[in-house]
């Protein structure tokens, strides 16, 4: 409308394009940072411009056969590199560990439940991982878990399942997808809490039986770095704890030059540390597809205090950039250092050899 433009400033000026993946669980996660940015920015208001990408249109393809590092963002980062959109908000974990230029992270909000979760047939009622039946077949695409529980329940069987999280779980409720009947599924506890399905979690998995992928459970908000109106916008969302622990496990994974799709575990802590201090420890692991090999090791640091480190919210109005740039530095030393010791005990190796075993059918 042209007259409110001889007005003042157009109505398109208050309004931010927020890009965000179609799916239901993607649309929740949208919403819930719009929630939490309306709270702080009462006077603008919020679009969300919905894009598929390749990896939600190929659906009949194992993830690391389609070979692409960016499946679940690249269309998006297109449209926000052209200034269609403003910020894109993405699951933490499909976002790669190297950002095209001009993009950064302006915002991972507080984490939410890491861990990966068994959700069972309901003709299971009752078990457990440990006590499936000997043959079962475990519903997952994701090399990680399959790498994982290989090695530590041999009994159990894994096929390759796709499509999203509605999808999944019909094909394990009613009998299955061409010829594969499932006798369980793998999945994120975050996206099952999300969907409102936290019923059908019969068990967390803890470290010992699946560490979680890097970045698992956060939300991360992506922009153009020099968008600074954006950028300042979106500063105080960033939960200091979820950022060192994503941080640290990024750096990690970069070091490792692993993509979104390897056989790599991590397992991040803050405990206190006796003495009023808090100590940050990192677990890594890098497997081999069959499970059969496991290189892990574990790093750990004394964290400086910062102001907003023991309360739980969300929201922080005291963090400058520069402060929170420092932070993630800083964490960043200490998932490249864990890399650089799981390297010099041969990891390379055994993530080159998932590579190609996983790319070749
Ligand atoms: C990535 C993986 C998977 C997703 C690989 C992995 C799982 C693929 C599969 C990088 N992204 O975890 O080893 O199970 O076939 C994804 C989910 C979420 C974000 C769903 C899930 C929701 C949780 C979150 C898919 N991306 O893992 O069950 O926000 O962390």
């Amino acid at each position: 409308m042209t007259l409110s433009t001889a007005l003042g400033p157009s109505p398109s000026d208050g309004v931010v394009r927020v890009g965000s993946r179609s799916s239901e669980l993607a649309m929740i996660q949208t919403r819930t940072i719009i929630t939490a940015l309306q709270t702080l920015h009462p006077d603008l208001s919020f679009e969300v411009v919905t894009m598929k990408t390749i990896g939600d249109k190929i659906l009949d393809t194992a993830l690391p056969k389609i070979g692409q590092t960016n499946l679940f963002t690249k269309e998006l980062e297109v449209a926000l590199a052209g200034r269609e959109i403003d910020m894109i908000v993405h699951s933490l974990k499909d976002l790669p560990t190297t950002l095209p230029p001009g993009m950064a992270i302006a915002a991972i909000n507080e984490r939410d439940n890491p861990t990966d979760a068994l959700v069972l047939h309901p003709r299971h009622r009752g078990l457990q991982i440990e006590t499936l039946p000997e043959g079962s077949v475990v519903g997952t695409s994701s090399l990680r878990r399959v790498a994982q529980l290989k090695r530590n329940f041999p009994t159990l069987q894994f096929q390759s399942v796709r499509g999203n999280l509605n999808t999944r779980l019909r094909k394990l409720d009613n009998g299955g997808d061409g010829g594969v009947e499932y006798d369980a599924l793998v999945l994120a506890t975050a996206g099952l809490e999300r969907m409102g399905w936290q019923d059908r979690i019969s068990q967390e998995l803890d470290s010992t039986a699946c560490m979680y992928a890097v970045g698992q459970g956060a939300l991360a908000v992506e922009t153009r770095s020099d968008d600074k109106r954006i950028n300042d916008l979106l500063l105080p969302l960033n939960d200091w704890d979820t950022v060192f622990c994503c941080s640290a496990e990024r750096a990690f994974l970069h070091t490792l030059e692993g993509g979104c799709s390897v056989p790599v575990g991590v397992h991040s802590s803050i405990g206190g540390g006796g003495d009023g201090t808090r100590v940050y420890a990192l677990q890594g692991a890098v497997f081999s597809l069959d499970g059969k090999d496991a290189i892990r090791d574990s790093e750990c640091i004394t964290l400086p205090a910062v102001k907003n480190a023991t309360t739980t919210s969300s929201v922080s109005s005291l963090a400058s950039a520069s402060e929170l740039a420092e932070w993630r530095e800083l964490a960043s030393t200490v998932g490249s250092t864990l890399a650089e010791k799981l390297l010099n005990q041969g990891a390379k190796e055994v993530l080159e050899r998932a590579k190609r075993e996983s790319t070749v059918s």
